[in-house]
């Protein structure tokens, strides 16, 4: 087996943040923090998709970045290449996890037959790296939106033919990802949307799209398979409208076809943002739902309008989503997947290691600032103390659920001035930016 970064070594820790080079300045795995350790706290995974295949590719021109296992002699060498290079990557950087699509892994072939004899096989090479590792799977997941025949959707695609073919990929996908232990099994409706709606019947498409998970639940149930199934929305892009938009509007969905106790989510950063919403926004969604089950870390660009799927560095984006992390009593199932690419002119095999320790050392820090934020209370003080006026008198009788129309009526005939309280953001801001600063 050849080493593919010789001039990488295993990535260490140092607490000399002026250090330069290739070093974890914020990550240290195994110092303590909420009493787990950071490596337990924190779950990284590298995606296969863009680590081990992206090449820096855009509209307007061909890859930049040439990868040593790119010269391999034929499609199912270079699989292979890729993953004795896909741990090589993860045990340099202490990564515990991956993720991948099933053709991520193993090329596609002429039939469905032949695409699963070729996945079978590397399959069985990356158990076996697994085994000499001790790595493990964070999420499996199948592509049905790269190759041509998915133009209308997969499980919505207005061709039947679509339907059954995205089924038996699925089912193949799961039988996988049990095989290899995964965590969980994603769903990414990249082109389960529409692009028109003068062509599209968007009942029987929604319809098809929760028979479809039905399915996938029922077999899950007949193999055996205990992994978290996990949807992860995104409202556009590749589609111009894609069914599960958001997290509210993926919970929605569960809940009409009866899948909700079957379903959580993975919460993608850039995804939240092209909804819309602030990452957070749609962590604390999922999460006082009992929903928020993995996450796809990675940020976007707010000047651009598109999924950047840029490494996560931004310090508040990293700490307000380690807040709903450690809200929820930390991850059980799920990790923190980098789903994140180096920018374009980052193309040299080095910036894998420098694009993967700068979102893990963005993680660490904030880690340590939410738990250093949960520890002291200041936030969760000063928002029980806004709604305090629901803790006795007639905001006690609303949250018991003794008030009416009628009560309260009566109630608010006879108030004079109402006086409120400040909601203090700008002081709020500025404890959050000393926590950050602090830790
Ligand atoms: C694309 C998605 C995709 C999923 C897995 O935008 O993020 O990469 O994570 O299919
Ligand atoms: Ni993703
Ligand atoms: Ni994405």
């Amino acid at each position: 087996m050849r080493e593919y970064f010789a001039n990488v070594k295993k990535v260490e820790y140092t607490d000399d943040r002026m250090k330069q080079g290739l070093c974890f300045r914020q990550y240290n795995a195994d110092e303590l923090v909420g009493g787990k350790t950071m490596k337990q706290q924190l779950k990284f995974s590298l995606a296969y998709w863009h680590t081990m295949c992206g090449e820096g590719s855009d509209p307007f021109g061909p890859g930049t970045a040439k990868r040593p296992w790119q010269s391999a002699s034929s499609p199912m060498e270079m699989a292979k290449e890729r993953v004795y290079a896909a741990f090589e990557i993860m045990q340099k950087l202490g990564i515990g996890y991956f993720c991948f699509h099933d053709r991520d892994i193993a090329p596609e072939g002429t039939t469905l037959k032949e695409s699963n004899k070729n996945l079978d096989e590397i399959v069985s090479l990356v158990k076996k790296m697994m085994a000499d590792t001790g790595i493990k799977l964070l999420w499996g997941t199948a592509n049905l939106f790269s190759n041509p025949r998915f133009m209308h959707g997969a499980s919505t695609s207005c061709n039947a033919d679509v339907f059954a073919y995205s089924a038996a990929q699925v089912k193949k996908a799961m039988e996988v990802t049990k095989e290899l232990g995964g965590e969980n099994y994603v769903f990414w409706g990249g082109r389960e949307g529409y692009e028109t709606l003068l062509n599209t019947d968007m009942k029987r498409e929604q319809d098809n799209m929760a028979r479809f998970m039905h399915m996938a639940v029922d077999y899950a149930k007949e193999i055996g398979f205990d992994g978290q199934f996990l949807i992860e929305p995104k409202p556009k892009e590749p589609a111009k409208h894609q069914y599960d938009f958001d997290v509210a509007s993926g919970i929605a969905f569960l809940r009409t076809y009866g899948l909700d106790s079957y379903f959580k989510f993975n919460v993608e950063a850039n995804h939240a943002t092209l909804a819309g919403h602030t990452f957070q926004h749609d962590l604390m969604v999922a999460r006082i739902n009992g929903m928020l089950g993995s996450i796809d870390a990675n940020q976007g660009d707010m000047l651009l309008g598109w999924d950047t799927d840029q490494f996560p560095t931004d310090l508040y984006t990293t700490t307000l989503c380690m807040l709903e992390v450690l809200k929820m009593g930390g991850f059980t199932k799920g990790g923190l997947n980098f789903d994140a690419k180096p920018r374009r002119a980052s193309y040299k095999p080095e910036d894998i290691f420098y694009a993967h320790a700068a979102g893990m050392d963005g993680f660490a820090k904030g880690l340590k600032a939410a738990q250093k934020i949960m520890d002291d209370g200041v936030l969760d003080r000063f928002v029980t103390e806004r709604y305090s006026s629901y803790a006795a008198g007639i905001g006690k009788e609303i949250s018991d659920g003794k008030a009416d129309f009628k009560s309260l009526e009566t109630y608010a005939l006879d108030l004079k001035e109402i006086e409120n309280s400040s909601g203090m953001q700008e002081y709020l801001e500025s404890m959050l930016n000393e926590y950050i600063m602090s830790v």
